[in-house]
């Protein structure tokens, strides 16, 4: 899974990614520790299971009952009016967005930033309309990818060769756009039976506008919120969005990773450790901190990610075992895994997800917390630990 930030220069971008990969924990060796720099990796988070089982356990990505879920996060660069037509980083910014699943725009809540990403006086910018102008860049790119191919796909339907939902997923199929995302958007907006000529600018723009905002959703990362003198404006976007403060997020990180504080991200507090020496300069930063913690209750990114991974992904929480009394792997290690899978996900897409020869030989399942057998087609709840006997072992 993938989830891509954006937003003009200046807006916090930086701080926001640095903020969120910034690690607490021990990074183990994930698929994708060594990747590209615009790469990184965010933890989402959860209860663990541990807590409902009451076991201790050791594992870095365990901290006292809290499981973080590593995420890639993909820094994307290049946005700037007219990026779908290939200006600034134009090629870059579409390879990298037709990657993500979803989309968080960090913008400047605070209006200290005008459109070319020039700082100008608090208030005197409207942030409104840099979210218009990401979404109408969106809007632009699905479009072009539709209209280049409009003539040629009623040719293909007229002569049979093609039906309406294939014929445009083959052309959104670089974006990772399935063919049943189109067939719903078509399905909401009454386009499935007109016929494809008749369709009218309107009917097109309806069509690409829809389908970007189901297949790339967007939350607004409100960030510097901690400039804002009120925060009323936010009621005036449309979007989901979260107020934040990523330099504020990004201080605490580093605070905590120096020893000077204990905070775990997402807490509407941290508290200062004893017996470490905090120079006055360090104190002021932390006593703005605590001020912009007092006005937003948290800092928002670790809301941000929880938000974009559990209630715009839909994602739940498994935890796949190989022994069910001592809810541990091979090596004895208690809960060591913890997936992300899609909502409505059954036992073998779980099987899937971990090993092919898993699913081949598929026996049964054993959900874990109620000691009950579980078929295949068992559909899986968050929390969920489960067990998967088959034939075949693991390659
Ligand atoms: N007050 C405030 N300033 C911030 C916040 N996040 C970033 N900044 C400042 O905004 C400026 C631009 O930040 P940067 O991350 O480089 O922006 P980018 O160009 O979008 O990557 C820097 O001076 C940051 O310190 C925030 O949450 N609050
Ligand atoms: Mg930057």
């Amino acid at each position: 899974m993938q989830v891509g930030l954006l937003g003009k220069t200046n807006v916090g971008k930086s701080t926001f990614f640095s903020a969120a990969t910034e690690t607490l924990v021990q990074i183990g060796n994930y698929p994708f520790t060594t990747i590209e720099p615009n790469v990184g990796i965010a933890y989402v988070h959860t209860d663990c299971a541990c807590k409902f089982f009451g076991i201790p356990h050791k594992n870095s990505l365990c901290l006292q009952g809290t499981r973080l879920i590593p995420v890639k996060l993909v820094d994307i660069a290049g946005l700037i009016p007219g990026a779908h037509e290939g200006k600034g980083l134009g090629n870059q910014f579409l390879d990298d967005s037709r990657q993500a699943e979803v989309l968080i725009h960090v913008v400047d809540i605070s209006g200290s930033t005008d459109i070319q990403g020039q700082p100008v006086p608090i208030g005197t910018h409207d942030p409104l309309e840099d979210i218009e102008f990401v979404e109408n860049e969106f809007d632009h790119w699905f479009k072009q990818i539709l209209e280049r191919e409009w003539s040629k796909l009623i040719k293909e339907i007229e002569q049979k060769t093609t039906k309406l939902v294939d014929g445009i997923a083959k052309r959104f199929s670089g974006l990772g756009i399935k063919d049943y995302e189109i067939s719903a958007v078509l399905q909401n907006l009454d386009l499935l039976s007109k016929k494809t000529s008749d369709w009218n600018a309107l009917d097109l723009d309806n069509f690409v506008k829809a389908l970007r905002k189901k297949t790339k959703p967007m939350l607004i990362a409100a960030n510097k919120a901690d400039l804002c003198k009120d925060l009323a404006i936010l009621y005036k976007i449309k979007e989901r969005s979260v107020a934040c403060s990523a330099e504020a997020e990004l201080l605490l990180k580093k605070a905590t990773k120096a020893g000077l504080i204990t905070y775990m991200p997402g807490d509407s507090r941290f508290v200062i450790n004893e017996n470490v020496k905090i120079t006055d300069e360090q104190q002021k930063a932390l006593d703005v901190v605590k001020t912009i913690l007092e006005k937003l209750k948290s800092t928002g990114i670790q809301n941000i990610l929880n938000t974009v991974v559990f209630d715009i992904l839909k994602q739940i929480v498994v935890y796949p075992v190989e022994d069910e009394t001592k809810l541990s792997n091979k090596n004895g290690e208690i809960l060591p895994d913890a997936k992300l899978l899609p909502v409505s996900s059954t036992t073998k897409d779980l099987a899937s997800s971990i090993h092919k020869d898993l699913e081949k030989g598929f026996l049964y399942a054993i959900d874990v917390k109620t000691k009950q057998r579980i078929g295949s087609d068992y559909t899986l709840k968050n929390g969920d630990v489960i067990k998967i006997v088959s034939s075949l072992s693991r390659g």
